[in-house]
């Protein structure tokens, strides 16, 4: 059956459809900055500790845990993860607060990747 409705009406006069409309040139997201979540050492807090954070917080096996471990306890620093901003910042603060939960100076801190 064919349709009896009636056609689009024509625009009213002075109206342009193509007027006015912006054209995007920029692509509409840009890649978010990464993170690298950092270990450091100290002389008090147990090696124990710092692998069960490895492991806890950044999901490292034992292995792989305490390898990060005793890089950062034989050179001061060491790269726990990379993550978005927000991610990296939650981590940095659980880190920090179960380790002053527990009584143990760790410090970790975040850098932006270049
Ligand atoms: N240096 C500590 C010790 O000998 C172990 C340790 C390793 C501490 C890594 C902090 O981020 C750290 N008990």
């Amino acid at each position: 059956m064919a349709d009896k409705r009636s056609p689009t009406p024509p625009a009213p006069p002075g109206t342009n459809k193509e007027l006015g409309v912006a054209t995007k040139t920029k692509p509409k997201t840009k890649k978010p900055s990464l993170y690298r979540v950092l270990l450091l050492n100290d002389d008090y807090t147990p090696m124990e500790f710092v692998v069960l954070v490895l492991e806890h917080f950044f999901n490292k096996s034992r292995e792989e845990a305490t390898r990060i471990m005793l890089h950062v306890h034989n050179y001061g620093v060491g790269v726990c993860g990379v993550y978005p901003y927000d991610v990296a910042e939650t981590k940095v603060a659980q880190v920090l607060d179960l380790a002053r939960r527990n009584e143990h100076p760790l410090q970790c801190t975040m850098e932006r990747e270049d």
